[in-house]
């Protein structure tokens, strides 16, 4: 199946009902007569089936319309953070090489490359007289519908190619799992450039035909307004939000309760006493999924039945979940493995990259994702740790090879090393270790990474040391490092 068939179920199936509130509400026809009209844009400016259209876009009513006229166009959107600055941008239309990059007045100032730039306002302009007839390439659901860049131990971004058959599966299996009806109001305040808002909170509103809230960004103090107005029923978080909304007063806390049916947290672990503590204030117990931008969801809490502080929960349907050891063999239910999985919603490979691609599977189609688990005798899997170093801030993936490549070509640097530090609202956040030779200048360095980095990756202290610790063979022991202690948050 394709994505476009999958939402054409509402947006033709339920043409006269009330879709989404943005500035206004929409109903599911009008949102379609729009990615009609975008579509001729997009088309008209010559894009066709196979080219990649970077979208460099905060939420927006525009951004649904771009991916969903792209996705009937056989386009494929390459989401990018609205926070990547300079190298991150660049590294992204050099790899992906857009026909085009979509952004907007705010953001234009941090494009930089050689690809066109088109401003979403332009386009938003173009689409009023454009007409309503249908544009959809006949594509198949092998078709890559996205390439989503997730940064890997080498410290350069890959991206991920995802099929709309991937997408059509993760959303399938969500809207069974969780129990979505066209009943159900989703309040999506998640980012739409990652696979959390745009697989999950995007495709189980468009297949369940359900209503949506959408707003640009989660804002803290804004959001309990947002949820007395609009009533959700359900909520899609990661567990920075969770935390920040332990900060609500009780009463709001209970009245938000009533209306809600599900909570879902993603994207970095779920503190046991965050669950507990809002289960107290909200009524309900969050239910902790667990996915990546290679596989979208492989493992769920369960909506009926126990959901386990700490554990991820079982596989989604149609996902095959094994816990092997370093040989390839299967552990035994309460041993560390390394988390595999295998399904139909395994992305099809890194863009461009075959030698990657094939590191990251074993024999069979078993994807590595890198994280050891724990399986319990009674099925659930617990996350223990990851095999390599990423840090998960806020929800938003960093990992330490890309800031420390970079830092280490910063005047005056020797060596780097780049640690997670916990921190209490964000869940981690990194910290350098520099060996530095002249005068010792953090400012500048922070400077350097602000100028060039996504706000997120800038180390929050940078530590001068006088060596890293190494092993034998000369492997930096980030373990070693010297505590951290001053308070971050
Ligand atoms: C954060 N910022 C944003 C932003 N989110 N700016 C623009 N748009 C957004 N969507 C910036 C803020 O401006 C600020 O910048 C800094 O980030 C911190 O924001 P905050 O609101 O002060 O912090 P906080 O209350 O901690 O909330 C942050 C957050 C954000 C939770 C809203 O971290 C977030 O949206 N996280 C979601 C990440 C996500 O969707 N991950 C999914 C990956 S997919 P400054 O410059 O002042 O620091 C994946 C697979 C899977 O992992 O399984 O889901």
């Amino acid at each position: 199946m394709t994505l476009t068939a999958l939402f054409d179920l509402s947006l033709v199936g339920r043409r006269e009902k009330i879709a989404l509130e943005w500035d206004r509400e929409y109903t599911f026809g009008e949102l379609d007569s729009r990615v009609c009209r975008m579509g001729h844009v997009l088309a008209g400016r010559g894009l066709v089936m196979g080219d990649r259209l970077c979208l460099y876009l905060p939420n927006s009513l525009e951004f649904i319309e771009l991916f969903l006229a792209a996705v009937r166009l056989g386009v494929i959107i390459v989401p990018v953070n609205v926070l990547y600055r300079g190298r991150e941008i660049g590294h992204i239309t050099r790899d992906a090489e857009p026909a085009a990059i979509v952004t907007c007045e705010a953001l234009r100032e941090h494009v930089i490359g050689d690809a066109p730039v088109w401003l979403v306002e332009d386009l938003r302009s173009a689409a009023i007289g454009q007409p309503e007839t249908r544009l959809v390439s006949v594509t198949e659901g092998d078709a890559p519908a996205a390439i989503v860049y997730t940064s890997g131990t080498t410290g350069v971004a890959k991206g991920a190619v995802l099929t709309q058959r991937n997408f059509v599966a993760n959303a399938i299996s969500l809207v069974t799992a969780w129990q979505f009806t066209p009943e159900d109001r989703l309040l999506l305040t998640l980012p739409l450039f990652h696979v959390h808002g745009l697989g999950n909170g995007l495709h189980c509103w468009l297949a369940s035909g359900c209503r949506m809230r959408l707003t640009e960004r989660f804002v803290h103090d804004q959001a309990a307004g947002w949820m007395l107005e609009f009533r959700p029923t359900v909520f899609f978080g990661v567990p920075t939000m969770y935390g920040r909304m332990l900060e609500w007063d009780e009463d709001t806390a209970r009245e938000i309760g009533v209306n809600m049916r599900l909570w879902v947290s993603g994207s970095a672990p779920l503190p046991a006493s965050v669950l507990e503590e809002f289960q107290r204030m909200y009524g309900q117990r969050i239910l902790e999924r667990y996915g990546m931008s290679e596989t979208l969801m492989n493992l769920s809490n369960p909506y009926v039945g126990e959901r386990r502080a700490g554990s991820v929960g079982l596989p989604m349907p149609g996902v095959r979940v094994r816990n092997l050891s370093v040989s390839g063999e299967p552990v035994a239910d309460g041993e560390l493995g390394e988390l595999h999985v295998q399904g139909p919603n395994l992305f099809a490979g890194y863009w461009r990259l075959p030698e990657a691609t094939a590191a990251a599977f074993r024999e069979g189609g078993w994807f590595r994702t890198g994280d050891l688990a724990e399986r319990s005798a009674d099925g659930y899997y617990t996350l223990k740790g990851r095999r390599s170093d990423l840090i998960i801030s806020g929800g938003f993936n960093i990992y330490p090879r890309e800031i420390e490549e970079f830092l280490a070509e910063q005047p005056g640097v020797v060596e780097v090393a780049v640690a997670a530090v916990s921190d209490k609202r964000r869940g981690e956040v990194p910290v350098a270790y520099v060996v530095s030779e002249g005068e010792w200048d953090p400012a500048a360095l922070e400077e350097a990474c602000r100028a060039e980095l996504a706000s997120f990756k800038v180390p929050r202290a940078f530590v001068q040391i006088s060596a890293l610790p190494r092993t034998a063979l000369g492997k930096v022991q980030k373990h070693l490092l010297p505590h951290f202690t001053k308070e971050l948050s």
